[in-house]
């Protein structure tokens, strides 16, 4: 390969809003910064390295050059459910080779290990939905921290695998996703998310509290039964489950 992002290049595409353009850099700060900047509804943003990649709450998104897929889609509609699209498109995009569990609310794990996750951020009128997907990783790749916790799709399945292959797989997944929710079926996509987080009936933790999930409000945020009654746990916030 004379280039290091000749394997990204998208086209073709056969959707209908997602990858409406697309831009492919070697090195970027975050693909959701350059999203949010570029707006353009199904814009994607893809690079072959994050200098400045970022989780939730400012914590770091280790992104390394060669291994994985860092890309960011721009949204100019409602930003309503695309962090339950996105988690199922990346678990629909890699059925094939692996199985996948979604982590409430939006983390992505393969024999308990975290191989993708999601960030969504919204400026002005855009959203940028980030997936960081570690596809070529062996154990050695990732920072001593992460080696234990994390994993790639490559060092899970034993299998080569084409980055290229995988993101188109995974923008034509949340494309017919994104349609979905469109044409008014943000329920019917919620539900399959809550159904691939398996959370109901799960007893957690959070902030202290503990009590088991009797179900996932309109917004993604969990119902729990405590001793003291239900609460509920927002979308986004951390909590420990057992099993
Ligand atoms: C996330 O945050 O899981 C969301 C990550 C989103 C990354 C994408 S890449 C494209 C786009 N552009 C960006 O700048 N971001 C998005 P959170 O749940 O907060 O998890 C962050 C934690 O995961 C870190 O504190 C580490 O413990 C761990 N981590 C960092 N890099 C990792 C990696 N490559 N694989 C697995 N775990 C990682």
């Amino acid at each position: 390969m004379s280039n290091p992002t000749d394997d990204l290049v998208l086209s073709p595409l056969s959707t209908s809003i997602v990858g409406s353009r697309s831009f492919v850099y070697e090195t970027i700060g975050s693909t959701n910064d350059r999203a949010l900047d570029v707006g353009g509804d199904g814009t994607v943003i893809v690079s072959d390295t994050q200098t400045a990649g970022r989780g939730r709450r400012g914590r770091a998104w280790h992104s390394a050059s060669g291994l994985g897929l860092w890309f960011s889609i721009a949204f100019e509609d409602s930003a309503d459910g695309l962090a339950f699209a996105a988690p199922l498109a990346v678990r629909d995009a890699v059925r094939d080779i692996c199985d996948v569990r979604v982590k409430w609310p939006n983390d992505l794990l393969i024999d308990g290990r975290k191989f993708c996750g999601v960030l969504v951020e919204r400026r002005g009128g855009v959203t940028a939905l980030g997936i960081g997907i570690n596809v070529k990783h062996a154990a050695e790749d990732f920072p001593p921290e992460l080696r234990d916790q994390a994993t790639s799709l490559e060092r899970a399945t034993g299998q080569t695998i084409d980055r290229g292959d995988v993101l188109r797989r995974v923008l034509t997944a949340l494309d017919e996703r994104v349609i979905v929710i469109r044409a008014g079926g943000i329920d019917s996509v919620r539900e399959s998310w809550a159904e691939a987080c398996a959370i109901r009936g799960r007893t957690i933790r959070s902030d202290g509290k503990e009590g088991t999930v009797r179900d996932v409000d309109h917004d993604g945020g969990l119902l729990v039964n405590t001793q003291d009654g239900e609460i509920k746990i927002l979308f986004g916030e951390i909590v420990e489950v057992d099993g």
